[in-house]
């Protein structure tokens, strides 16, 4: 007759948990805030057609099992033009050197030349971290394409392959095994409930300058910064004052568009999203401000929030 173990006053062993910071990194528009939203499961960070759309780290945490990665998706390592790149190429690099584990996202419908590459060469000498390389937008490259790109890789970066589509999801699942296996041993550093780390008021905000990128062109998008000034959550509707902050008076005249229509689209189609993202009805109260120069003034990016690496600091520039 089978015999029943033995009891023991011996407490199991703890699981081993795993933990760490994922660095997305790459090229402005190669993907990186659709492929944090497809492994996270939510529209966290924002997405648009346009380049430069993230300005600021944006952290998703997954937990699955005895794992969590804290995903931070980067601005673009682009060429610094102004005061305001800098802070952005400053965050990217941050980021970086946080990293556990670095997710570097190539766009694979671009050519591997020197203008394209100059900046992912800089990012990978200063990754201290095991490198994965997601090969996005597979879904629309082709073989010559994807093949530029694997033969420029080998000798470049020291990591791992991925081909996968942020869009459709096609190798993503595969691609978060490969990250998963190389985190190291930790405990979580999130509740594991937890999606994101970031204020309500920064997704909200970033809610609005994605409409913006959404419905206007050329510069306005990148002279345009949100912030919440009021936000009064006891208020049914929920009662969100925001300044949209624009560099040059003229532009006020453009965001709010011939007899009010174009900031009444706006503000229409923004309090749709934020509506959707907070479950809860909402009054959005839109308010355009000049902030002379913003992107070129130290004082204005520090009241924004933005941190401006100091100016001897080469690799800014
Ligand atoms: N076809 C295709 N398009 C994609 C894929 N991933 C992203 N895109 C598109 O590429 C564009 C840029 O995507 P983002 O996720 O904003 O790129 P990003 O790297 O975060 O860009 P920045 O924030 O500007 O640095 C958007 O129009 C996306 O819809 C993909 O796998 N396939
Ligand atoms: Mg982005």
């Amino acid at each position: 007759m089978p015999q029943d173990p033995p009891a023991s006053d011996e407490t199991p062993a703890a699981t081993t948990t795993h933990a760490g910071y994922v660095t997305l990194v790459g090229r402005p528009n190669a993907g990186k805030s659709t492929l944090l939203n497809r492994l996270i499961g939510e529209h966290l960070s924002i997405v648009t057609a346009k380049a430069q759309t993230t300005w600021q780290r944006v952290t998703g945490i997954l937990t699955t099992g005895s794992d969590q990665l804290i995903f931070l998706d980067t601005p673009g390592l682009l060429e610094v033009h102004d005061l305001f790149q800098r802070a952005m190429l400053g965050a990217a690099l941050q980021a970086l050197s946080e990293a556990d584990v670095v997710l570097l996202v190539i766009d694979c419908m671009r050519k591997p030349s020197p203008q394209e590459t100059a900046r992912i060469v800089h990012a990978v000498e200063e990754a201290q971290a095991p490198i994965h390389v997601a090969l996005n937008k597979i879904d629309e490259a082709d073989e010559q394409q994807i093949e530029a790109w694997e033969r420029w890789l080998a000798g470049h970066v020291p990591g791992a392959l991925h081909q996968v589509s942020a869009a459709d999801g096609s190798g993503v699942d595969e691609l978060l095994e490969a990250v998963r296996s190389a985190l190291p041993e930790g405990p979580f550093l999130y509740p594991e409930d937890d999606i994101a780390s970031d204020p309500v008021r920064f997704f909200v905000a970033e809610l609005v300058r994605e409409t913006i990128f959404e419905q206007y062109h050329q510069e306005i998008p990148y002279s345009v910064f949100c912030q919440v000034e009021e936000y009064r959550e006891a208020q049914e509707p929920i009662y969100i004052q925001m300044n949209v902050f624009v560099e040059r008076k003229s532009q006020k005249g453009i965001l709010i568009g011939k007899k009010g229509a174009a900031i009444r689209a706006l503000g229409e189609r923004s309090r749709e999203k934020i509506e959707h993202f907070l479950d809860a009805r909402v009054y959005l109260d839109l308010w355009v401000r000049p902030l002379r120069a913003w992107r070129k003034n130290r004082a204005h990016l520090s009241q924004l929030g933005f941190r401006v690496p100091e100016d001897d600091d080469a690799r800014f520039s």
